[in-house]
């Protein structure tokens, strides 16, 4: 069972001024805060962390969208993190996410989808080594992430 998971609050919904609200759902829901910074991602940047999707026709699109603004990226401690997160987040595409969920309230479209979720322990401690060194992360037992 995983433990952690990372997330990133993304450029449309930063920009429109969700991430108080975003991140108030993300602690009500249960989540620890273990690391948590504000970053603008280079295009270069943006590639090498969206590379798993290079081959697929949004890739392009997605690149820019995710280099066109400030991001909060964060790592979040709780039991059963990545299922968790995924069923707080709801599904990838707003119009099919359920009524309560971050996307339903918050999230333009499926590109555009708020926030980003970790879909396994593996890309989970590759995220959230892309943007965090071991001193930024203040986990509840001092377990390493
Ligand atoms: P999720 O795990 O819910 O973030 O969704 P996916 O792994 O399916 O998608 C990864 C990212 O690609 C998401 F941020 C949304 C984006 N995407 C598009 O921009 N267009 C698409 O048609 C599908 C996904």
């Amino acid at each position: 069972m995983s433990n952690f998971t990372f997330t990133m609050i993304k450029p449309n919904a930063v920009a429109k001024g969700y991430s108080g609200a975003i991140m108030n759902q993300i602690i009500m829901g249960g989540f620890r805060i273990v690391a948590m910074k504000m970053v603008l991602l280079s295009k270069a940047e943006a590639e090498e962390f969206y590379a798993v999707h290079k081959e697929r026709p949004f890739y392009g699109e997605l690149v820019s969208f995710m280099s066109s603004g400030p991001i909060f990226a964060a790592i979040l401690e709780k039991e059963n993190a990545i299922a968790d997160y995924r069923t707080l987040i709801g599904n990838t595409n707003p119009e099919s996410a359920e009524d309560g969920t971050i996307r339903k309230m918050f999230a333009e479209s499926v590109q555009a989808n708020a926030v980003h979720g970790s879909d396994s322990d593996e890309n989970a401690a590759i995220e959230a080594d892309f943007f965090f060194s071991r001193i930024q992360r203040f986990t509840k037992d001092g377990e390493i992430f």
